[in-house]
């Protein structure tokens, strides 16, 4: 689209008019008058003076009537000669290009990256050696299996994706918000996702790995089962994006100037913490709000509380390397912290929003194969499948070898070379000279040697076949060493997710399989599992798997046992009517903010209540639209007489309900009792409940202090059978 320059309104014409162009004038003429939606601020028509720009076709010719299609009378027939029209549907018809076969539901943020610590001493990577130097990045956050439209809070790996844009060439880290993956060869992928997306011949379900051909496969991938632990746990459910983990997964090379080399795991920490949802509550969100996670990141930047993650290098040596019990190379192991810790050596900050989501969200496009000097390949054979598959597809989303020169795929240091033609070639390339070598320009882009990207030449030699090492075989230490390092709720969960996914499956067959793996895992897990499915306990693990020694629990890999309390970017919703004590409501908006939280009030109409003292107060949602489930602790500040209306809509009382059942703390006044007994929830209390705050004979700074906690735990066996 060529940019439009300002023109002013074309003076109306007083030439003639035909019959026609009398007629059509007419009927528009006649629209106008008798419509009363002509947009606020602004004639259909431009009028001299104008701010706005005049609207043109692609081609720069100025449109007179963007409403009426061009015809043959007032009720005649469409012409087609009208470009206008033409033109304006033949791009409308092409405005989707295919989505992301995978991570097809994104959302993105521009910010920047800056370094903390130099990084001399194991990468020559550029952007990692001057401390204080900050560079542009894009990141998009995505999930896997579900379709653009699908919801937010599905059960899925969350993509990670960061293009660091430095100054010697975009670095793209496509990661996720877990450490590892679900298969050791890039040939298993296609199968992998067939399975876990919709079944093909019905197309359904969406967004879901609750169903029989997921845990088919997973049955028979016994590989899969330390990720399969992941995305049964807590993680699979963030309660944000901002609260997320970040890893690169595989492992990398890091290569010094000397041409030395480290291996490298990276890794993004979140400064807001890490937390999740329950699994009731995503559901739930899913409906209420399915762009909670899209929404939650745009209106955090937009506030100006810009998302900010740690980044890490969690380093190793070959040798190092050689005596862990597992292969670095295989993509479905991590390396526990306790054996290499991480090096903060960054910090990564988004802090503007897209101004276009097609243009840049859409049309980003991550590789793994964009890598700058000083990051290196290993031979991961799931790493080296996808050097192959992004650039391949980017060339079918994108539609051709240019997608480089789209604005949010270009590089933002210089580049040159010899590259020439091909669809959608947006620049201008000069001169004569398109080949190499050449006498004929003197100033074309050349190779250099000293400053050009160089492989760290590791030795290959071996027989070309189809194989797994040995080295990879152990598919059960980690699976049992991620369960063991998570508290109890966390273990729970797992189990809770297990036994609601196998319930989905309707071939006993594929949940006694998955029932047999899961016992190499641990004993206990399958028996609670098979509990809950009404099954009786698998006998014995599966022939042939294996485990190495029993794993030391590794605290860093459970959210609770490593969470600080914090409301930090959290949001509070309370429940207000007319008669509502307003300097409460004050109060506490004060203190949460002081806490870095914010307030939201939920009212019986959007048009808001009027307090006790008179003044009214604007609401965020009305009852129906601002569920429990939208926010991390609430406060129920009816009027008394409001505390008794409430109690008769479905909606206040299930506010209450889903809050307790989510774990929330809760902060009420007496005035709410009402909404508990008709909630079914008389006998609870703060005196067996360290989660109930009783306003105003405890403090709105208790209820910060309690609810910065997070969830009361100890609740939960109240509310959930835990198998
Ligand atoms: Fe991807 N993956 N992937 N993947 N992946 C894509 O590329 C692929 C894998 C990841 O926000 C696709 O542009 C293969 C692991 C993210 O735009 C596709 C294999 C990890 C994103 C593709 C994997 C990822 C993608 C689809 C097995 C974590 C979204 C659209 C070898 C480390 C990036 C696209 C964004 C996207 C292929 C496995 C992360 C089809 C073949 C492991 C975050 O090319």
């Amino acid at each position: 689209m060529p940019k439009s320059t300002p023109r002013s309104s074309a003076p109306r014409s007083s030439a003639p008019l035909s019959p026609a162009e009398r007629a059509q004038a007419a009927d528009h003429d006649t629209t106008a008058a008798a419509d009363t939606l002509t947009p606020p601020g602004g004639e259909l028509q431009l009028q001299a003076g104008d701010a706005a720009e005049q609207l043109t076709t692609n081609q720069g010719v100025p449109i007179g009537d963007n409403q009426n299609s061009l015809k043959a009378g007032p009720r005649g027939p469409v012409l087609l000669q009208d470009f206008i029209l033409r033109e304006k549907l033949m791009h409308f018809d092409h405005e989707r290009i295919p989505e992301r076969v995978v991570h097809a539901r994104g959302s993105a943020a521009h910010g920047y990256f800056e370094c903390l610590e130099s990084c001399a001493d194991v990468t020559m990577a550029d952007f990692l050696q001057r401390p204080g130097e900050k560079i542009p990045v894009f990141t998009r956050f995505s999930t896997v299996a579900g379709n653009k439209g699908s919801s937010d809070l599905a059960r899925d790996v969350r993509g990670f994706a960061v293009k660091f844009y430095t100054q010697q060439g975009n670095f793209d880290l496509v990661g996720n918000n877990m450490p590892v993956f679900f298969i050791q060869d890039a040939i298993k992928f296609p199968d992998l996702i067939h399975a876990a997306k919709q079944d093909p011949d019905r197309e359904f379900p969406q967004a879901q790995t609750a169903h029989d051909t997921f845990w088919d496969y997973i049955s028979l991938t016994p590989e899969s089962l330390h990720m399969v632990m992941w995305i049964m746990s807590d993680r699979a459910i963030p309660r944000s994006l901002r609260m997320m983990e970040g890893f690169g997964v595989h492992t990398f090379r890091l290569v010094d100037a000397e041409g030395r080399s480290t291996f490298v795991k990276f890794h993004w920490r979140p400064k807001l913490g890490m937390q999740s949802v329950v699994w009731d509550e995503a559901v739930k969100i899913n409906g209420a709000d399915p762009d909670f996670h899209r929404r939650d990141l745009w209106n955090a930047i937009e506030a100006g509380d810009f998302p900010e993650w740690e980044f890490c290098l969690q380093t190793f040596t070959q040798d190092e390397a050689d005596g862990f019990d597992f292969d670095v190379l295989d993509a479905t192991k991590l390396v526990p912290e306790e054996l290499a810790p991480l090096r903060v050596v960054g910090r990564m900050v988004l802090d503007r929003n897209p101004a276009n989501f097609f243009a840049e969200t859409e049309q980003v496009a991550y590789c793994t194969a964009n890598v700058v000097p000083g990051i290196d390949f290993t031979n991961d054979p799931l790493l080296q499948g996808r050097l192959f598959s992004y650039l391949d597809t980017q060339l079918k989303r994108l539609g051709g070898p240019n997608f480089h020169q789209i604005p949010i795929n270009q590089p933002k240091c210089p580049f040159h070379n010899l590259q020439r033609d091909g669809h959608m070639r947006m620049d201008v390339p000069v001169g004569q000279v398109n080949y190499e070598p050449s006498s004929l320009g003197p100033d074309v882009a050349r190779a250099s040697a000293d400053f050009g990207y160089r492989t760290f030449p590791a030795p290959e030699a071996g027989e070309q076949l189809r194989i797994r090492p040995e080295s990879f075989a152990d598919h059960y230490s980690q699976a049992r060493l991620f369960f063991l390092s998570q508290t109890e709720p966390e273990q729970g969960h797992i189990v809770a997710a297990l036994i609601f996914e196998l319930s989905k499956c309707f071939l006993p067959r594929v949940r006694e399989a998955v029932l047999a793996r899961l016992a190499a895992v641990d004993d206990r897990l399958a028996a609670r599992v098979a509990a809950g499915l009404g099954l009786a306990e698998p006998q014995s693990p599966p022939k042939g798997a294996r485990r190495a020694a029993e794993p030391a629990p590794s605290p860093m890999l459970s959210i609770l046992a490593k969470a600080q309390p914090t409301l930090q970017g959290r949001k509070v919703g309370a429940l207000v009517t007319d008669g509502t004590d307003g300097a409460l409501v004050a109060a506490l908006k004060t203190a949460l903010a002081a806490a870095g939280a914010s307030l939201e009030l939920v009212a019986p109409t959007i048009a808001g209540v009027v307090t006790a003292d008179g003044k009214r107060l604007a609401a965020d949602h009305r009852l129906d639209g601002g569920p429990s489930v939208l926010f991390d602790a609430v406060a129920l500040l009816p009027s008394p007489e409001g505390g008794f209306e409430l109690a008769t809509e479905a909606a206040a009382v299930n506010f209450v309900r889903d809050a307790f059942a989510h774990l929330k703390v809760i902060a009420y006044l007496p005035a709410a009792e009402p909404l508990f007994v008709k909630g079914g929830l008389s006998g609870v209390g703060p005196g067996s409940d360290p989660g109930l705050i009783v306003l105003p004979a405890r403090s709105v700074d208790d209820f910060v202090r309690v609810a910065a906690e997070g969830r009361i735990w100890a609740r939960e066996p109240q509310v959930r059978k835990v198998f």
